[in-house]
Protein backbone atom coordinates (compact mmCIF):
# COMPACT_ATOMS: atom_id res chain seq x y z
CA UNK A 1 0.00 0.00 0.00
CA UNK A 2 3.10 2.39 0.94
CA UNK A 3 4.46 1.30 -1.84
CA UNK A 4 1.72 1.84 -4.18
CA UNK A 5 1.40 5.34 -2.96
CA UNK A 6 4.69 6.43 -3.01
CA UNK A 7 4.16 6.03 -6.81
CA UNK A 8 1.53 7.77 -6.89
CA UNK A 9 3.49 10.78 -5.69
CA UNK A 10 6.33 10.59 -7.77
CA UNK A 11 4.19 10.43 -11.18
CA UNK A 12 2.22 13.46 -9.28
CA UNK A 13 5.12 15.26 -8.71
CA UNK A 14 6.71 14.87 -12.11
CA UNK A 15 6.75 17.43 -14.91
CA UNK A 16 5.79 16.61 -18.76
CA UNK A 17 9.19 16.19 -19.80
CA UNK A 18 9.31 19.34 -22.85
CA UNK A 19 10.27 18.14 -26.22
CA UNK A 20 14.05 18.78 -27.07
CA UNK A 21 15.17 21.66 -28.88
CA UNK A 22 16.27 18.86 -31.59
CA UNK A 23 13.05 17.44 -31.95
CA UNK A 24 11.43 21.67 -32.53
CA UNK A 25 14.30 22.79 -35.02
CA UNK A 26 15.00 19.66 -36.84
CA UNK A 27 13.82 21.06 -40.21
CA UNK A 28 16.29 23.99 -39.73
CA UNK A 29 18.92 22.13 -38.36
CA UNK A 30 18.99 20.02 -41.18
CA UNK A 31 19.16 22.40 -43.69
CA UNK A 32 22.10 24.22 -41.95
CA UNK A 33 23.81 21.48 -41.40
CA UNK A 34 23.74 20.76 -45.20
CA UNK A 35 26.78 21.28 -47.35
CA UNK A 36 24.87 20.84 -50.87
CA UNK A 37 23.93 18.42 -53.01
CA UNK A 38 26.11 15.67 -54.61
CA UNK A 39 25.08 15.01 -58.16
CA UNK A 40 26.24 11.10 -59.24
CA UNK A 41 25.60 10.98 -62.53
CA UNK A 42 25.48 6.65 -63.11
CA UNK A 43 26.90 6.58 -66.67
CA UNK A 44 27.09 2.86 -67.76
CA UNK A 45 27.59 -0.44 -66.07
CA UNK A 46 30.41 -2.59 -68.05
CA UNK A 47 30.51 -6.02 -68.25
CA UNK A 48 27.94 -7.18 -65.81
CA UNK A 49 27.13 -10.41 -64.53
CA UNK A 50 24.92 -12.28 -66.02
CA UNK A 51 21.64 -13.43 -63.27
CA UNK A 52 19.06 -14.95 -65.80
CA UNK A 53 19.13 -17.08 -68.68
CA UNK A 54 21.85 -15.08 -70.66
CA UNK A 55 21.52 -11.34 -69.73
CA UNK A 56 20.49 -9.69 -66.31
CA UNK A 57 18.12 -6.90 -65.99
CA UNK A 58 20.16 -4.02 -63.85
CA UNK A 59 19.31 -1.40 -61.85
CA UNK A 60 21.51 0.53 -59.74
CA UNK A 61 21.42 1.41 -55.81
CA UNK A 62 23.46 4.33 -53.91
CA UNK A 63 22.92 4.70 -50.38
CA UNK A 64 24.55 7.40 -48.65
CA UNK A 65 23.49 7.30 -44.53
CA UNK A 66 19.95 6.82 -44.62
CA UNK A 67 19.49 8.26 -48.48
CA UNK A 68 18.62 5.31 -50.48
CA UNK A 69 18.12 6.42 -53.97
CA UNK A 70 18.19 4.32 -57.45
CA UNK A 71 18.42 4.11 -61.70
CA UNK A 72 15.59 2.80 -64.10
CA UNK A 73 16.09 -1.17 -64.81
CA UNK A 74 17.45 -1.95 -67.98
CA UNK A 75 15.74 -4.78 -69.55
CA UNK A 76 18.09 -7.28 -71.13
CA UNK A 77 21.61 -5.84 -70.87
CA UNK A 78 24.82 -6.82 -69.25
CA UNK A 79 26.63 -3.10 -70.84
CA UNK A 80 23.77 -0.75 -69.80
CA UNK A 81 23.83 3.10 -70.39
CA UNK A 82 21.94 4.67 -67.62
CA UNK A 83 22.92 8.58 -68.33
CA UNK A 84 20.72 9.09 -65.04
CA UNK A 85 21.45 11.61 -62.48
CA UNK A 86 21.29 10.51 -58.55
CA UNK A 87 20.98 13.59 -56.18
CA UNK A 88 22.14 13.02 -52.77
CA UNK A 89 21.96 15.81 -49.98
CA UNK A 90 25.43 16.00 -47.76
CA UNK A 91 26.00 16.65 -44.38
CA UNK A 92 29.03 14.70 -43.89
CA UNK A 93 31.14 14.29 -46.51
CA UNK A 94 33.51 11.71 -44.87
CA UNK A 95 30.43 9.34 -44.89
CA UNK A 96 30.91 6.36 -47.53
CA UNK A 97 28.39 5.90 -50.73
CA UNK A 98 27.52 2.39 -51.56
CA UNK A 99 26.77 1.39 -54.80
CA UNK A 100 24.91 -2.00 -55.79
CA UNK A 101 24.02 -3.18 -58.70
CA UNK A 102 20.44 -5.98 -58.37
CA UNK A 103 19.05 -7.84 -61.13
CA UNK A 104 15.56 -6.87 -61.40
CA UNK A 105 13.00 -9.70 -61.47
CA UNK A 106 9.06 -9.55 -61.81
CA UNK A 107 8.58 -13.46 -59.69
CA UNK A 108 11.09 -13.41 -57.14
CA UNK A 109 13.68 -11.12 -55.43
CA UNK A 110 15.75 -9.39 -57.10
CA UNK A 111 19.64 -11.04 -57.49
CA UNK A 112 22.66 -8.65 -56.47
CA UNK A 113 25.23 -8.29 -58.82
CA UNK A 114 27.80 -6.65 -57.10
CA UNK A 115 28.85 -3.77 -55.06
CA UNK A 116 31.31 -1.22 -54.43
CA UNK A 117 32.11 1.74 -51.95
CA UNK A 118 33.74 5.04 -52.93
CA UNK A 119 33.96 8.25 -50.87
CA UNK A 120 34.17 12.13 -52.15
CA UNK A 121 36.71 13.68 -49.54
CA UNK A 122 39.00 14.04 -52.48
CA UNK A 123 36.48 15.85 -54.43
CA UNK A 124 35.25 17.73 -51.68
CA UNK A 125 39.24 18.98 -51.55
CA UNK A 126 39.19 19.52 -54.53
CA UNK A 127 35.85 21.51 -54.63
CA UNK A 128 37.25 23.55 -51.89
CA UNK A 129 40.06 25.01 -53.56
CA UNK A 130 38.07 27.05 -54.89
CA UNK A 131 39.16 27.67 -58.30
CA UNK A 132 38.44 29.57 -61.16
CA UNK A 133 38.75 30.07 -64.97
CA UNK A 134 40.53 27.16 -65.40
CA UNK A 135 40.67 25.92 -69.29
CA UNK A 136 38.37 22.61 -69.60
CA UNK A 137 40.14 19.63 -69.77
CA UNK A 138 42.68 20.46 -66.35
CA UNK A 139 43.25 17.94 -64.20
CA UNK A 140 42.89 18.82 -60.46
CA UNK A 141 43.74 15.55 -58.88
CA UNK A 142 44.01 12.21 -59.42
CA UNK A 143 43.12 8.86 -57.21
CA UNK A 144 44.80 5.77 -57.77
CA UNK A 145 43.31 2.36 -57.75
CA UNK A 146 44.55 0.65 -54.41
CA UNK A 147 43.60 -2.51 -52.01
CA UNK A 148 41.25 0.18 -50.09
CA UNK A 149 39.32 1.51 -52.68
CA UNK A 150 36.89 0.00 -55.19
CA UNK A 151 38.45 2.41 -58.68
CA UNK A 152 38.82 -0.08 -61.03
CA UNK A 153 40.99 2.49 -63.04
CA UNK A 154 42.69 5.77 -61.81
CA UNK A 155 40.16 8.76 -61.31
CA UNK A 156 40.56 12.07 -62.43
CA UNK A 157 38.86 15.05 -60.55
CA UNK A 158 39.20 18.02 -63.26
CA UNK A 159 37.72 21.15 -64.34
CA UNK A 160 34.99 21.64 -67.22
CA UNK A 161 33.18 24.21 -68.16
CA UNK A 162 33.34 26.21 -64.97
CA UNK A 163 32.74 23.22 -62.68
CA UNK A 164 34.48 20.67 -60.82
CA UNK A 165 34.01 16.96 -62.22
CA UNK A 166 35.28 13.39 -61.37
CA UNK A 167 34.82 10.52 -63.29
CA UNK A 168 35.29 7.42 -61.30
CA UNK A 169 35.10 3.62 -62.68
CA UNK A 170 34.21 1.08 -60.05
CA UNK A 171 35.01 -2.32 -59.88
CA UNK A 172 32.06 -4.38 -58.56
CA UNK A 173 33.27 -6.61 -55.24
CA UNK A 174 31.18 -10.15 -54.38
CA UNK A 175 30.25 -11.00 -57.61
CA UNK A 176 32.45 -12.29 -60.82
CA UNK A 177 32.85 -9.33 -63.12
CA UNK A 178 31.42 -6.03 -63.58
CA UNK A 179 32.02 -2.54 -63.48
CA UNK A 180 30.10 0.60 -63.11
CA UNK A 181 31.08 4.08 -64.23
CA UNK A 182 30.16 7.05 -62.24
CA UNK A 183 30.45 11.27 -62.65
CA UNK A 184 30.17 13.18 -59.46
CA UNK A 185 28.93 16.78 -59.76
CA UNK A 186 28.61 19.36 -57.00
CA UNK A 187 25.72 21.54 -56.70
CA UNK A 188 25.21 24.86 -54.06
CA UNK A 189 21.97 25.04 -52.63
CA UNK A 190 21.09 28.35 -50.88
CA UNK A 191 20.50 28.62 -47.12
CA UNK A 192 22.96 26.01 -46.80
CA UNK A 193 26.03 25.97 -44.82
CA UNK A 194 27.75 25.57 -47.93
CA UNK A 195 31.75 23.67 -48.25
CA1 LIG B 1 15.98 -10.57 -64.17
Amino acid sequence: MGKCRDYKKKKGGKMDSPASPDEFNNGTSLMENMLGLLRIRVKRGVNLAVRDVRSSDPYVVVKMGRQKLKTRVMKKNINPEWNEDLTLSVSDPRLPIKLTVYDHDTFSKDDKMGDAEFDIRAFIDALKMHLQGLPSGTIITREQPSRNNCLAEESCIFWSEGRVIQDLCLRLRNVECGEVEIQLQWIDLPGCKGL
